[in-house]
């Protein structure tokens, strides 16, 4: 009597050209091995992941992907490009268009489909995001780029403008990637100057509750005083350690899926007056949905203060009667800013 069956080794090349074709740009596969605990825990143990507690949750997960699917031997580390144009705009690139989650999620049901078509028996575990999958470093084991200063993953073909998701398997394939290599940033550090609020505290270190992107995305109270003058120009997200960028002058057009929709040629006045009707025509379906309606609005009118915007009187003046606390008080600070 043997043991347990060997499972059959899957064809890297092929399982690419499945991926490619469900609409993934960039495709690697690395060894499904334990991540070495201090990568993760030595940001949560200082709190850098500031109130995102689903951080702290299900961490041996985070770092050994066997606990998600037992058997597991590869993971598949996938990339799309989203960069769009250079047009200004208070939301950031990821979020101008259709939620890359739902894009993401099509493509990998399509790879899936493929996948057990080609090659029934093998299990698959999909991570887009919200999964506890370090989706990052997966995607530097598997060649497909380098976590740069700013924190973020850049690759040669789009520079940073990428969102990542990753595939589990329960089978081994004949070709595994080396990581590249190569520190591209060398003695560079203009991300870390650029950065309005400090938050790259280290290189490849983030502390999210000083970065505008958490601020103005998972934040639902009041942003803290000493942060709100960074919010100029920024009502949802935060690109300015990836726009400052030199590995990032040469961006690639994306596809339709990633098209800027209306919300994104917005004014922050127009977004601090939006009304529930205009919110519900723009906001859902795209990224911006996580923020709500009030989040938007006490963004924009922290945006309004942070620009002095004095043309901005009016609607933050109406704001004052909100029903909704911190979008009240965040007028009110806004209004103290505009003297
Ligand atoms: C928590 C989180 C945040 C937090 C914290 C940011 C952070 N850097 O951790 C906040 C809310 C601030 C945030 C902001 C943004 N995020 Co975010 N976020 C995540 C999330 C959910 C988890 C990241 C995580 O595990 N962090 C914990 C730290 C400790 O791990 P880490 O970031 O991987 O960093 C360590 C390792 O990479 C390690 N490392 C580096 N190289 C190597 C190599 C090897 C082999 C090993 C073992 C380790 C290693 O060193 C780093 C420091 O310890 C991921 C989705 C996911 N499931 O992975 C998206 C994700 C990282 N975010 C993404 C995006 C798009 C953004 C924003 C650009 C959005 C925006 N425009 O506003 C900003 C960028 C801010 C920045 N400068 O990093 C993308 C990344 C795209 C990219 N090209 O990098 C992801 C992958 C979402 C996705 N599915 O596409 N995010
Ligand atoms: S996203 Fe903005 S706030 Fe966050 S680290 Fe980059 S520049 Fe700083
Ligand atoms: S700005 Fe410079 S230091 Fe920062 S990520 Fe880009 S190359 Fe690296």
């Amino acid at each position: 009597m043997g043991g347990p069956e060997e499972p059959v080794t899957l064809p890297a090349a092929e399982l690419a050209a499945l991926a490619r074709r469900a609409g993934f740009e960039l495709v690697g596969f690395a060894k499904a091995e334990p991540i070495p605990g201090a990568v993760l825990l030595d940001w949560l143990t200082a709190g850098h992941h500031a109130d995102l507690d689903w951080m702290a949750q299900r961490v041996e997960e985070r770092l050994d992907v066997t606990k998600l699917l037992p058997g597991a031997r590869t993971v598949i580390a996938l990339a799309c490009n989203y960069w769009h144009s250079d047009e200004p705009s208070p939301v950031a690139r990821y979020a101008r268009g259709r939620d890359y989650h739902a894009t993401m999620r099509d493509r990998m049901r399509a790879l899936r489909r493929s996948l057990r078509a080609k090659f029934p028996g093998v299990n698959d575990y999909g991570s887009i995001d919200a999964s506890p999958v370090m989706e990052k470093v997966w995607a530097v084991r598997a060649g497909l780029g380098t976590v740069t200063k700013n924190g973020c993953f850049t690759t040669h073909e789009f520079g940073s403008w990428v969102v990542l998701s990753a595939m589990i398997l329960d089978a081994p394939v004949d070709a595994y990637a080396q990581p590249l290599d190569q520190d591209p940033c060398g003695r560079c550090r203009i991300c870390i100057d650029a950065c309005p609020t400090s938050a790259i505290i280290a290189d490849r270190v983030i502390d999210a509750g000083a970065c505008l992107s958490y601020q103005t995305i998972e934040n639902a109270g009041a942003a803290p005083e000493a942060l709100r003058p960074a919010f100029k120009d920024t009502v949802f997200g935060c690109d300015i350690c990836q726009d400052v960028c030199p590995l990032n002058m040469t961006p690639v057009k994306a596809g339709a899926r990633f098209e800027p929709r209306s919300l994104a040629t917005q004014s922050v006045r127009a977004l601090a007056a939006m009304t529930k009707a205009e919110f519900d025509a723009w906001v859902p379906g795209s990224p911006l949905a996580r923020a709500g309606y009030d989040g938007l609005r006490r963004n924009a009118a922290y945006a309004l203060g942070a620009a002095g915007d004095a043309g901005a009187r009016t609607v933050l003046e109406r704001l004052l009667g909100d029903p909704h606390e911190p979008v009240r008080e965040a007028a009110q600070w806004a209004l103290g800013k505009l003297g």
